[in-house]
C-alpha cells in the first residue's frame, strides 16, 4: 500500500505527554505522523486518533526532527529514505498512547489548522503508522469515533471540548451529498465504533463514491474531480514538506522471498 505520511506538528503537549517528555527530544520539533490513502480529504481534518494501548516511539529523524509512531513504522521509514541515515532508527523515548491523547497538533491543508488527539478503539498497530488522522465528513470509521467522544466525552477520558467540532464538507457525491460519511452512518443506522461490520462496508461506499463520482468542494483542486484532484494534493503536501511517501512493508517481504 502507497500511503501518505503527514506530519502533524505539536502545538503544545497534553499535561501526561509534557511530564513524560520534557527535556527528552533534544529541542526538536516533534511531528505525529499519519499514514493516509487519502491525502486529498486533509482540508476536513479535525482531530487525530491514537490507540490507547498502543506503545507509540519518538523518534529522531534529523537534529531538527522528530517523529511520534509505531517502532514498526519508524523501522520501515528508515528503509524509506525518510531519516537521515539509511536503517538507522534512533528512538528517544517510548510513550503509551493514552499519554498523547490531549496534545493539540496542526493539521496541514486543513480548515481546521489545529486539532486534538483522541482516542479510537480500533486503531490498529499493525497498520500504516499506528497514528490516523480523522476526516468525518468522507470517513465513516471517524465520523463514528467522533461520536462516540461527543456522547461520552468522561467515558473516553477526554474534555468535551476537544471533540466538539463539526465534520467540514470536502467533496461533494451526486448520491452523498457533500458529507458521504454522516449520510452512511445514518441510513445503514451505525450507532458507534463498535459496529466494526457495518463500519467496513460504509467505508467500501465512501471510498468508491468518493473516488469515482467525488467533486472537490474546497481547496486549490476545488471543482475538480476527485481522482485527479488526488495526486495533486498528495504533491502539493510532499512539496511543502508536510507530507511523505510512505510504503507498508509488503515490499519488504517479497524482497526476502526471493
Ligand atoms: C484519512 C482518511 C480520510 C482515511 C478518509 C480514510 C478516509 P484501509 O482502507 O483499511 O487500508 N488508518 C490508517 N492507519 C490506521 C491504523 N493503524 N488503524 C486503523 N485505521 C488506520 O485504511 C486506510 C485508512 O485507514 C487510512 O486513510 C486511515 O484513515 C486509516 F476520508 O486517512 B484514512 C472511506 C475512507 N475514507
Amino acid at each position: 500500500q502507497e500511503y501518505t505520511a503527514v506530519k502533524m506538528e505539536v502545538a503544545e503537549w497534553g499535561a501526561a505527554a509534557k511530564d513524560a517528555i520534557e527535556g527528552k527530544v533534544g529541542g526538536r520539533k516533534v511531528f505525529l505522523v499519519a499514514a493516509t490513502l487519502r491525502p486529498e480529504t486533509m482540508y476536513g481534518q479535525t482531530n487525530c486518533f491514537v490507540g490507547t494501548a498502543i506503545k507509540y516511539g519518538i523518534f529522531a529523524m534529523s537534529d531538527t526532527e522528530a517523529f511520534v509512531c509505531t517502532y514498526r513504522a519508524a523501522r520501515n521509514m528508515a528503509f524509506q529514505g525518510i531519516s537521515r541515515e539509511r536503517g538507522e532508527i534512533n528512538q528517544l523515548l517510548e510513550i503509551d498512547g493514552a499519554k498523547l491523547v490531549g496534545t493539540r497538533v496542526k493539521a496541514p491543508f486543513a480548515i481546521n489548522p489545529e486539532v486534538y488527539v483522541l482516542p479510537m478503539d480500533n486503531v490498529l498497530p499493525t497498520k500504516g503508522t499506528g497514528v490516523v488522522t480523522s476526516v468525518p465528513s468522507d470517513s465513516p470509521d471517524d465520523c463514528a469515533t467522533l461520536t462516540d467522544l461527543v456522547k461520552k466525552p468522561a467515558f473516553y477520558g477526554i474534555e468535551a471540548s476537544w471533540a466538539a467540532i463539526a465534520p467540514v464538507p470536502v467533496i461533494s457525491t451526486p448520491d452523498y451529498g457533500d458529507l458521504i460519511a454522516p449520510a452512511l452512518i445514518k441510513s445503514m443506522k451505525i450507532q458507534s465504533q463498535k459496529d466494526v461490520k457495518q463500519l467496513a462496508e460504509a467505508k467500501e461506499i465512501a471510498y468508491k463514491e468518493g473516488f469515482y463520482n467525488g467533486t472537490m468542494l474546497v481547496g486549490e483542486f476545488k471543482g475538480m474531480k476527485v481522482e485527479e484532484a488526488k495526486p495533486r494534493v498528495r504533491e502539493r503536501m510532499i512539496e511543502a514538506g508536510l507530507a511523505m511517501a510512505y510504503a507498508e512493508p509488503e515490499g519488504l517481504v517479497i524482497s526476502r522471498s526471493t
